[in-house]
């Protein structure tokens, strides 16, 4: 999925909509929304792990937090499963030792969003959110030459404040229970990126290094947040999609690479309270801009090439309404891959979340 591909397609729907919003436009004084805006169902949240699926109308606040885990397990080539006996055969892009030493085994990411939404008009809906993380990682560590044996295990950790956005949700079209709307925003990443950790060096001491860039607190960069989301109600049912890109503006020696989604999803009413859905994302995320000279281990994770990649995932998720406020819940799985590897891809992730508005 290409960045100009998706700006066309952005700009075609933009020409296609705008004719329709501006007539909607002249006869907006009519205050009263047509179903589902006033009939609260479950469904009229998206799936929990979307961002900035929704607008309020005029004088609405929603605040919400959500937990979400990721789990990796598995390395990757491209779409390839490859084994550790694979990787500590590739080369060490940083000279000594002559071949990668150290293999990651599996990855957790706790993540803890805060959000939190107020419309001062119909028209713009501002969201704003901060998100902690905290991520664990396993790596073997294996003989630099000769038998090249396993050494031993270790385990390195990080957990930070890790981002603080802020956008603007902006209505191009609500009508007929068909919604349009367009997001603007910036992200700023103020987790610490250069973050040690003690590590079993491949001559077996333990020593202390500047974790690679996948372990760190964060990137420091700044990036703008787009994105285009359309939902049609039909009755019970509810289809939705959404484009949205994160492009770096301004970054410090090195930043995660820019990231392309898109999302298709459907929600079906249960009963009056809850509703399932069943979302395709998929995702292609560029690799890391920048280096930082001091990540220089022999690990795949030190290579600023062996991040990003392209994902698609399934997701099955729930939402259901509570006296006060509803709650989300989410899982995940990719069905296709196609890693800058190796790296290790995501075997399944999980969100849930609570959602208060007023
Ligand atoms: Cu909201």
């Amino acid at each position: 999925m290409k960045r100009i591909y998706l700006s066309w397609l952005l700009l075609a729907i933009s020409i296609s909509i705008s004719s329709k919003s501006m007539q909607d436009m002249s006869q907006h004084d009519h205050h009263h929304e047509s179903g589902s805006h006033s009939k609260h169902t479950a469904k009229m949240h998206g799936p929990i792990g979307l961002m900035g699926d929704h607008f309020h109308k005029k004088g609405e606040s929603m605040v919400s937090i959500r937990y979400m885990k990721m789990s990796m397990n598995q390395n990757y080539f491209n779409s390839r499963k490859i084994s550790d006996a694979e990787i500590i055969q590739l080369p060490n892009p940083y000279g000594m030792p002559k071949n990668l030493s150290v293999v990651p085994q599996d990855m957790d990411m706790d993540m803890i969003m805060l959000g939190a939404m107020h419309a001062p008009t119909d028209y713009i809906t501002l969201m704003g959110m901060a998100t902690f993380n905290a991520k664990s990682m396993n790596l073997t560590t294996y003989q630099p030459m000769m038998n090249r044996n396993a050494l031993g295990d270790f385990t390195t950790k990080s957990s930070d404040l890790s981002m603080l956005n802020i956008s603007a949700l902006l209505k191009i079209y609500d009508k007929d229970n068909s919604k349009f709307h367009a997001q603007l925003g910036i992200k700023k990443n103020i987790g610490k990126n250069a973050l040690n950790s003690q590590v079993l060096m491949p001559m077996g001491n333990i020593g202390s290094v500047v974790m690679p860039y996948g372990m760190q607190g964060g990137d420091k960069s700044l990036s703008l947040l787009s994105a285009i989301t359309y939902t049609k109600t039909y009755d019970v049912w509810k289809i939705g999609g959404q484009i949205n890109s994160q492009t770096n503006i301004k970054n410090n020696d090195w930043s995660f690479g820019d990231s392309d989604q898109l999302n298709i999803w459907v929600q079906r009413d249960i009963n009056n309270i809850s509703a399932w859905s069943l979302r395709v994302k998929v995702q292609d995320i560029k690799s890391l801009d920048g280096v930082d000279k001091n990540i220089r281990a022999p690990v795949q994770t030190a290579n600023p090439l062996n991040y990003g990649g392209q994902t698609v995932s399934l997701g099955i998720g729930i939402n259901i309404l509570l006296p006060q406020g509803s709650i989300g819940l989410e899982a995940f799985k990719p069905i296709s891959r196609d890693l800058n590897g190796p790296q290790m891809g995501l075997d399944w992730s999980l969100q849930a979340g609570y959602h208060l508005s007023f």
